[in-house]
């Protein structure tokens, strides 16, 4: 296998201001980014900002500013939210970069030598909020105005000069595509979704536009500009420094290890996306991974509908690390979820506070008091012990399948049991009734900090911060962190001291 790992968030439309749904889709991208890391993978994690079409170009006519001033004012906020939310990307790509352009012109000129694309006329709906076309049956009528069955948003008529991508051509050889390679799609439900979407027939794509002007223009006729998501969808590949395919960081990481998206934008990922590349001659990314929305109430939450959570203001009230930890474990990865103030504050009283912030907290405080702050030498493990140490070792492989199939809640789940068993543990060995028999403490002392490690290691991905402080009181530093490390039960160095550490979570009073 492969040791290298490239990840991609979409890359987001700087028409408003990030919100919840934002954040959602790089913070999962952020934990498997980190768990790959720790696992030794040479990591490429990209995001980045969306910022041609008609969309941004009616927004920023809707503020009195020209395109690009707006786009760069609300890059920024993408730019720092990728900050607040201590994602640890690698690039950040802009579509109004001059190296995107680059990428973007080349792989046009590839497809129109090789016949792939034709001019010719449009006509028929366009979402602007979407940025996509619509035929007539996928459009409905309510309260007057036509909108896309699939996302709501309002269409308009267009009948345009335009080119053509020849997609109708590449219906059997995606099917076939899907077929080769069946995790392509995930989870499994949206690929069937692609495949039937597929199956009805798949018609000539409008791929340049006539009307406006802010986009990338077409290299062989500058009146037209290159539809924005062929535009945008290069962005995984300019990155990457395409068309330089002799480039390290292409040779390396294309085809992307997974494109993480909102199941929004499946289409344009695992149909047009593939298509464009298979007719260039390049490779398809490995895997799409298509996660459910985060409603607000029983809606999407989204710019279009005002129903949107702030991810700054959840984390100025509650902290980074609650937020993160909540989305990863609440939200049944794949599914809609819904976000719930209750729910977050119980994350963090239950889980976090009580569960892993306690055992830290009573271990390391239990070793300060009586211990000298030192860790201890163990003496032979019981079968107490190798109970609680052993079942790291035992669901290792079943871990990292986890991890490689995206079952993020089975990852979670194992922790918290985990958490559970040894917080148990500690109480049923009662150390403090243990000080005339000092090898037995000093062993139930020691696995429970192997214990504290090993969570620790795997909490990293989730909930950096905090785990990098717990890490800390034994020295372990972020570039010392190694999944593998979790089946070793003598990690930890007898007499080194241990290191201080503070209160990790507050816990949320009931009327805060
Ligand atoms: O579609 N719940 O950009 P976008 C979960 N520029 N995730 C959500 C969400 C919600 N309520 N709302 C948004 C675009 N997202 C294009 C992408 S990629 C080549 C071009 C997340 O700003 C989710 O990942 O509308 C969704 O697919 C993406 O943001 C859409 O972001």
């Amino acid at each position: 296998m492969s040791k290298n790992f490239y990840i991609t968030t979409p890359i987001y439309y700087p028409s408003a201001k990030p919100h919840m749904g934002h954040a959602y889709s790089s913070i999962v991208a952020d934990f498997f980014a980190r768990i790959m890391k720790i696992q030794g993978f040479n990591v490429f994690f990209l995001t980045g900002t969306d910022e041609h079409g008609q969309k941004i170009q009616r927004a920023a006519e809707k503020k009195g500013m020209d395109p690009l001033s707006f786009c760069n004012e609300i890059s920024k906020t993408f730019r720092n939210l990728s900050k607040t939310l201590n994602l640890s990307n690698t690039d950040f790509i802009r579509t109004t970069e001059p190296r995107h352009a680059k990428s973007v012109t080349n792989l046009w000129k590839i497809l129109e030598n090789k016949d792939e694309i034709y001019l010719s006329k449009y006509s028929g709906w366009y979402s602007v909020s979407d940025e996509a076309f619509y035929s007539e049956d996928e459009i409905s009528i309510s309260n007057g105005t036509k909108n896309a069955k699939i996302s709501g948003s309002p269409v308009e008529w267009v009948e345009e000069e335009s080119y053509f991508f020849r997609l109708s051509k590449w219906q059997e050889p995606l099917l076939k595509f899907y077929l080769d390679n069946p995790k392509f799609i995930l989870p499994e439900s949206r690929k069937n979704e692609v495949i039937s979407f597929v199956k009805g027939g798949l018609k000539d794509l409008s791929v340049s536009r006539k009307s406006f002007s802010w986009g990338i223009k077409v290299p062989s006729n500058n009146a037209h500009v290159i539809y924005v998501w062929l535009d945008a969808l290069t962005n995984y590949i300019s990155a990457l420094n395409y068309p330089n395919e002799n480039h390290q960081l292409y040779k390396e990481f294309w085809p992307a290890t997974m494109h993480l998206i909102g199941k929004d934008i499946l289409r344009f990922h695992a149909v047009y996306w593939p298509a464009f590349l298979l007719a260039a001659d390049i490779s398809p990314p490995m895997r799409i991974y298509s996660h459910g929305w985060i409603l607000s109430g029983e809606e999407k939450m989204s710019k279009s509908k005002g129903n949107i959570l702030d991810p700054i203001e959840i984390i100025k009230k509650y902290g980074l690390d609650p937020l993160r930890y909540y989305l990863l474990k609440e939200v049944s990865f794949g599914n809609d979820g819904n976000i719930s103030k209750e729910k977050l504050e119980s994350c963090i009283n239950s889980d976090l506070a009580n569960n892993y912030g306690n055992l830290c907290q009573r271990v390391i405080s239990f070793i300060e008091k009586n211990l000298n702050s030192l860790i201890p030498e163990k003496d032979v493990f019981h079968s107490d012990d190798l109970k609680v140490l052993n079942i790291y070792k035992d669901n290792y492989n079943k871990l990292t399948k986890d991890i490689d199939n995206q079952e993020i809640n089975s990852y979670v789940n194992f922790i918290i049991d985990q958490l559970f068993s040894a917080n148990k543990y500690f109480n049923d060995q009662e150390p403090w009734k243990k000080k005339d028999n000092i090898k037995r403490l000093n062993t139930i002392i020691y696995v429970s900090l192997e214990l504290i490690r090993k969570i620790s290691i795997l909490l990293y991905p989730i909930i950096p911060e905090s785990s990098l402080k717990v890490l800390n009181i034994f020295n372990i530093s972020k570039d010392k962190i190694n999944l593998n490390s979790i089946v070793d039960n003598d990690y930890l160095n007898s007499k080194s001291k241990i290191n201080k550490i503070n209160i990790l979570f507050n816990k949320i009073e009931k009327n805060d």
